[in-house]
């Protein structure tokens, strides 16, 4: 056993996998979490999370969970992975990273080393996360230490594990910085990048991941054009990423969801915008990924026109913002199904990974075949492995009559032969 207890504090799907990867390397590992049924099923070997290598190392490993902080006193090593989400304003929540160093706070004074890797925009960690942690009369540098470690989990992935992904990692002084190099070094099987100061690992997490938001926005609003001058914008993508250097396939889609894309600009243009800077760029790529919902329904509502269909009924396929994973997260399929009801038209979804329990208010079917067969209007909105096989055959044969493949997942040729109307987004 590692002499270095280690504290996660939230077990979602960054600190789970990584509680559990600390206890394989044989540290002494607690996991905090505000969720005692989360904290029950993990105590009980039970993943919370629809992930089968997670489940498998629940069965084998000494990772203990609580909801209690005090249950943490102990930790040399207390790392913050809890969710750092945006409110309705789209204006960054702190709150859950605010009361995870309130919860520590009390412990702090023994040379423990206090790591962030919730993704947090630059000056978080000094001007947010440090007072909180020095309120009960430690000093940072003295009595603690404080780094900042990105999260970079991909849910879905399976190339690319908690244990294998590159890091960069940020001190509040050389002893901080040391620290945690010295830690990730025992967990990982992957380079790290110690970076200059805690705001530089900050504005890490932010810059890659604004990289792929304007990427998206780039080839969305390629897609919005391409529909007006009749090109195939998926053909043109793949044709420009023959070109092997300086190009980085993205493409277009009914939207832009989940926990980090969709949030994290907003992390940069904020904290910029209160130190005099307007991230106009940023907020445009912004607007046109948000815009994709609403160009969606509206290549919906002219493919119905198109087969004079005027039954009411929408089946949405794929509720969950990301292919294979049951993750609701800013999705865009249910920004679709707000603007379908709008138009007055009935709503029925199927998602292979989401359910009528996921706090979704809309119905849900449980089986393909039956949602297929009760309504002429499909819009395919999250391209699960499920759906890549439907064929035009089938849905005509139960009905369909129009479909929208907001992912540009499926067959269009075979489709542009079949009796159904199909549009794309951007072809
Ligand atoms: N999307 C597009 N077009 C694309 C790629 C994605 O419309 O070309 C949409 C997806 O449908 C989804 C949203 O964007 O709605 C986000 O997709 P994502 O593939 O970026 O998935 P995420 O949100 O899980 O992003 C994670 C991020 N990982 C971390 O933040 C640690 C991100 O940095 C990764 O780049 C991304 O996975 C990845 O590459 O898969």
């Amino acid at each position: 056993m590692v002499d270095a207890p280690v504290a996660v504090i939230g077990l979602g799907y960054v600190g789970l996998p990584l509680a559990l990867l600390a206890a394989q390397k044989d540290y002494d590992v607690i996991g905090v979490d505000a969720d005692k049924d989360k904290v029950q099923k993990i105590n009980s070997s039970v993943s919370p999370i629809h992930d089968e290598a997670i489940a498998s190392q629940l069965q084998r490993t000494a990772l203990r969970a609580t909801t209690d902080f005090a249950d943490a006193a102990h930790a040399r090593i207390i790392i913050i992975c809890v969710p750092t989400p945006v409110d309705h304003n789209c204006s960054p929540d702190l709150s859950p990273v605010k009361a995870a160093c309130r919860g520590i706070a009390r412990f702090l004074g023994g040379g423990q080393l206090v790591i962030v890797e919730s993704t947090i925009n630059p000056g978080v960690c000094e001007e947010v996360v440090l007072p909180i942690l020095e309120a009960t009369g430690a000093t940072c540098g003295v009595d603690f230490y404080l780094a900042h470690c990105p999260e970079r989990i991909n849910p879905g992935d399976t190339q690319w594990n908690v244990g294998n992904i590159p890091r960069v990692v940020g001190g509040y002084d050389a002893a901080s910085l040391d620290e945690a190099v010295t830690f990730y070094e025992s967990i990982l099987d992957a380079p790290i990048k110690p970076m200059g100061s805690l705001k530089e690992a900050e504005a890490v997490k932010v810059v890659e991941n604004s990289f792929r938001d304007i990427n998206i926005a780039f080839v969305n609003e390629l897609a919005m054009s391409f529909s007006t001058l009749n090109i195939d914008v998926v053909n043109v993508i793949d044709g420009a990423a023959t070109k092997p250097f300086s190009f980085m396939a993205h493409y277009p889609g009914a939207g832009v969801g989940g926990h980090c894309i969709p949030v994290d600009p907003y992390y940069l243009i904020e904290y910029a915008k209160q130190n005099g800077f307007d991230h106009t760029f940023l907020k445009t790529a912004r607007k046109v990924n948000r815009a994709m919902p609403a160009f969606t329904v509206d290549r919906l509502m002219g493919a119905r026109a198109a087969a004079k269909v005027t039954t009411p009924k929408v089946l949405v396929l794929g509720l969950s913002y990301k292919a294979n994973v049951g993750d609701l997260r800013e999705s865009p399929a249910l920004e679709i199904i707000r603007l379908l009801r709008g138009k007055e038209l009935d709503v029925i979804a199927y998602d292979p990974y989401v359910g009528s329990g996921d706090d979704i208010d809309v119905e849900v079917s449980t089986d393909l075949n039956e949602a297929l067969s009760g309504a002429e209007t499909v819009i395919l909105a999250t391209a699960h492995k499920e759906f890549l096989s439907l064929h035009p055959d089938d849905l005509h044969k139960r009905g369909v009559r129009v479909i929208v493949d907001g992912r540009n997942c499926l067959d269009k040729t075979s489709y542009q032969r079949s009796p159904l109307v199909y549009s794309g987004i951007g072809r």
